[in-house]
């Protein structure tokens, strides 16, 4: 658990959700160091830093550690992109902020995304402990950040709250939007929880509002102790219609995600794993 008197520090400050969580958290009083590749473009609150650094310079990030309450890593490439551009933010710099937190013995409140699992149907409910199936290059650097999360909660007791984030937006934009949207108070919240929860333990949580369209269904939410008070149930009406014409994008959770470079001739066999940490067919 950590205290308002140690800061936190704050990879990917300067992205959309790291700002709104920059500016939330301040005004609940946390004092942040923030950091990230590109400049800050607002205020940095009084008592809060900013350094511009980048996640691949290890000894930056281990300096930038020290001495704080968590580390909540939300910085990297955030959109499908190349394996050779997602490599050094994604993959290096997470090991790196883990290697930071192991040295610092710091829980991490790590930004997986929906995307890990994006190549689920949206017939399908998930539970915390299905297969990985990454949509692409981005959701395969996340998946990689959970096993990192995982080995060194198991080898090194570093905790880890494994966020699968959903769509943080202020508003839903499209269908698919109902089933992943997670209010930006919703999120603010559940990060402060993973800072104050007494044990994180390695606990996946499903970023999403209370939806009644989820993809999703049990995670580990009980150990921080948080529960969702918006849900998309009531933009419904308003985005009634509002798809893509691309059906790869319209069939699997992903989204956008699972159609870019999809080269599957026709569609996967529904069930890819069997057992019984599989999804469950709606
Ligand atoms: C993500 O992981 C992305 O970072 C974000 O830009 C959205 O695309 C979101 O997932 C989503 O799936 O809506």
């Amino acid at each position: 658990m950590s205290s308002h008197d140690r800061p936190l520090l704050l990879t990917g400050a300067s992205g959309t959700i790291g700002r709104l969580l920059a500016e939330r958290l301040a005004e609940r009083g946390w004092i942040l160091r923030l950091t990230d590749l590109r400049p800050f473009p607002d205020e940095v609150a009084m008592g809060s830093t900013f350094t511009q650094a980048d996640l691949e310079d290890r000894g930056a990030l281990h300096g930038l550690a020290e001495g704080c309450g968590a580390i909540l890593h939300f910085g990297g490439v955030s959109t499908e992109r190349s394996f050779d551009d997602i490599l050094g933010p994604n993959l290096r710099g997470t090991f790196n902020v883990y290697e930071a937190a192991r040295r610092q013995g710091t829980r991490v409140v790590f930004a997986s995304s929906n995307h890990a699992v994006g190549l689920y149907e949206r017939t399908e409910v998930l539970d915390h402990d299905c297969h990985l199936r990454p949509d692409g290059y981005y959701g395969l650097s996340k998946a990689y950040g959970e096993m990192l999360a995982r080995m060194h909660w198991e080898k090194h007791s570093v905790e880890s709250a494994i966020l699968r984030i959903g769509s943080v937006l202020p508003r839903v934009p499209d269908e698919r939007i109902l089933s992943t949207w997670l209010s930006q108070d919703d999120f603010v919240c559940l990060v402060e929880r993973c800072v104050l929860a007494p044990r994180l333990e390695c606990s996946i949580i499903w970023g999403a509002s209370d939806n009644s369209r989820s993809f999703w269904r049990r995670d580990a939410r009980h150990i921080i102790g948080w529960t969702p008070r918006d849900s998309s149930d009531d933009q419904a009406d308003d985005v009634r219609g509002r798809v893509t014409d691309d059906p790869v994008a319209e069939r699997f959770q992903g989204g956008k995600f699972a159609s870019v470079d999809y080269t599957r001739d026709g569609f996967p066999p529904r069930k890819m794993f069997s057992g019984p940490a599989t999804g469950h067919v709606r």
